[in-house]
């Protein structure tokens, strides 16, 4: 059985990689970005909303839809997938969580400092000087609406427009979280890939490379993904459902 397969990889792995995307904070209310029905993408055009060039032609708009997505991360919580990720800590030697996510669902949940390749909501700075800027007044009752433009606000420093601290197409992933995802990757016994659609790059490269260095692949994703030919162990379902059941059936 593939879930007593995979728990006897992680059971005996020394350094296990969890790197995980939009849909391991599906089931906790936030949209993902692919999913026909319910993703990002449904609703808006999110992979031109999601550019430098989006930010410069209309402000406005691309800060009122960060600032809906930042306030709806805000009302939500952590599910049991992220809470299994926690739980995977006090169990393997070494752990380490590689997020696509730019919520803090991860954080909430209790693992400490994963490592975010594209960025956080919670991280404004500004977009002429760099300097990190303070985030916005907190969560109204009812959230900001979907649609809604926001001017950005003002850096108190050069006066420059401040804008998400996210990683848009065509940018480069920070530095430092890249080189530690690859060296993570490199050295684990076992990369457990969650709610991903292992199409953006180089992020999709994180598991590829844990293959190639000879770590056991487990994917758990209810959809078929281009990750499924390097798999080890498929894993189909939604993550608040299968990584539970997964730590349980590793240490029972
Ligand atoms: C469930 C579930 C449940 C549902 N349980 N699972 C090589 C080839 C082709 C193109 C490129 C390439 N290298 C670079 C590129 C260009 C580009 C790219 O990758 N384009 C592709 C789309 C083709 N990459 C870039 O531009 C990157 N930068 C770069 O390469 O710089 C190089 C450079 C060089 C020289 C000069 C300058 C630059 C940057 C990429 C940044 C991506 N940013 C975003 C937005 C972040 C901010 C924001 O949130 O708004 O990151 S895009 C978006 O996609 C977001 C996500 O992190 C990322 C990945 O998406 P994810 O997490 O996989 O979500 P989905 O929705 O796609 O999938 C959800 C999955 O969950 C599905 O599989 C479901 O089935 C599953 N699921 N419910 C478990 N309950
Ligand atoms: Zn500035």
């Amino acid at each position: 059985m593939a879930l007593n397969d995979a728990a006897k990889l992680l059971g005996q792995a020394r350094h296990v990689v969890v790197f995980t995307g939009a849909g391991i904070s599906a089931e906790s209310g936030v949209p993902t970005f692919r999913d026909a029905l319910t993703g990002l993408w449904s609703r808006f055009d999110a992979q031109s909303l999601a550019t430098p060039q989006a930010f410069q032609e209309d402000p406005e708009l691309v800060w009122g839809w960060y600032e809906w997505r930042r306030q709806l991360v805000q009302r939500v919580r952590p599910n049991h997938g992220h809470l299994a990720v926690a739980r995977l800590g006090a169990h393997v030697p070494q752990l380490t969580v590689i997020t696509q996510n730019v919520d803090d669902l991860h954080e909430r949940a209790g693992s400490e400092s994963p490592v975010h390749l594209h960025g956080s909501l919670f991280a404004p700075r500004c977009a002429t000087c760099s300097r990190p800027a303070p985030l916005g007044e907190r969560e109204t009752e009812t959230g900001t609406d979907e649609g809604r433009r926001i001017p950005p606000p003002r850096c108190a420093h050069c006066g420059g427009q401040v804008r998400p601290g996210v990683v848009w197409f065509g940018e480069q992933l920070p530095e430092s979280a890249l080189e530690a995802a690859a060296r993570a990757a490199s050295e684990c016994d076992v990369l457990l890939t969650v709610g991903t659609s292992g199409l953006v790059y180089p992020a999709a490269e994180i598991p590829r490379l844990a293959a190639r260095s000879g770590a056991s692949v487990i994917q758990v994703n209810p959809q078929p993904t281009p990750l499924d030919p390097i798999a080890t162990v498929n894993l189909p379902g939604p993550a608040a459902e299968i990584l539970p059941a997964l730590v349980s059936a590793a240490w029972a």
